[in-house]
């Protein structure tokens, strides 16, 4: 039995993904590889865990090998805020990493699914119904990398024929494990002020639009696209994906519906705002819908209800 390979399994995304694809291909084929953060208890106890250096080829081989592994989800990348403090380190995990990864995938035929991101875009790019092709100029290390992993991943199907697949995220909304160093953190952050302390001081300014996904949807649009029939899809590397598009006080406002003494104040962070700033408000996704059948199923009102339930369940609040 082949299996399949989660980097970056203890993020924000893999934490999720890995145990939806536990549930669907059997826990034991989804191997989770994480680097410095610890898994949590039910990815430890559910299916099998190791810990990999994704820029060190020999490192993940071990584990391709081991586990005889045809499909990988390679999520471990620097977020954008993250990587403006560092970018000579975000670019060596998000390239050096990729390469790596492609070079493993090119050696052992493995499909290889790479999330790109609204921050692959920049300040000359529409901002609004950004289309699936335009100006991909971005000013930011990590969207430097989104492009580039973009079109290394497009190279590598092109000239070895590694079946490479992508999408270009929105903010992702989660309860399981919160981002890190990201812009559209404010926006899983927001919940855990609303809840625990009825309050929540927001680091981007008022009308500050920017695209936006709930969890669920996100982890769906990934397998949806590695089962996609490869014949029908002309932007493998890259679809534009989106489910609701919202300001700091679209969500503030939602979240008031249901807890109506939450009280939001604005402490902008120049650094983050300038991000957020060069980011689309809302892609044309019209590429996935009719490629491979996208469609989200959250949008904000829907996403704020489930959080709340479920922030409380596990803050026990
Ligand atoms: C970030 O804010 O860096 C990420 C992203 C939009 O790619 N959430």
């Amino acid at each position: 039995m082949k299996r399949i390979l989660v980097t970056g399994a203890t993020g924000q995304i893999g934490s999720e993904l890995t145990l939806v694809l536990r549930d669907k291909y059997g826990a034991h084929n989804v191997v989770a590889a994480g680097h410095k953060r610890k898994p949590n208890r039910n990815m430890a106890e559910s299916g099998p865990f190791c810990t990999i250096e994704v820029t060190d080829y020999k490192s993940v081989e071990k584990v391709v090998k081991a586990y005889d592994i045809h499909t990988i989800y390679h999520l471990a990348a620097v977020l954008s805020s993250a990587a403006e403090s560092k970018p000579q380190l975000a670019w060596h995990i998000n390239m050096d990493g990729l390469m790596t990864i492609l070079e493993i995938a090119r050696k052992y035929d493995c499909s290889v699914f790479t999330p790109s991101s609204i921050g692959a875009f920049g300040p000359s790019t529409p901002p609004d119904n950004t289309p699936q092709d335009t100006i991909q100029r971005p000013n930011t290390m990590y969207g430097i990398s989104k492009v580039s992993g973009e079109l290394l991943c497009d190279y590598y199907y092109e000239k070895y024929g590694v079946d490479t697949r992508g999408l270009r995220y929105p903010g992702l909304i989660s309860h399981e494990t919160l981002p890190g160093g990201g812009t559209t953190d404010y926006a899983v952050e927001i919940f855990y002020g609303a809840i625990k302390n009825k309050k929540y001081q927001c680091f981007l300014k008022a009308g500050t639009r920017l695209d936006m996904m709930y969890m669920p949807d996100a982890i769906r649009a990934a397998m949806e696209l590695m089962e996609a029939d490869s014949g029908r899809l002309k932007h493998r590397n890259a679809f534009n994906v989106t489910a609701m598009s919202f300001s700091p006080e679209d969500i503030c406002a939602s979240i008031k519906e249901q807890i109506p003494d939450f009280k939001m104040i604005y402490q902008v962070d120049p650094l983050r705002q300038a991000i957020a700033d060069s980011w689309p408000h809302k892609m044309d996704d019209r590429a996935a819908r009719s490629e491979w059948g996208w469609k989200a199923e959250y949008d904000l009102s829907a996403m704020t209800k489930e959080m709340i339930v479920k922030l409380r369940q596990k803050l026990k609040m």
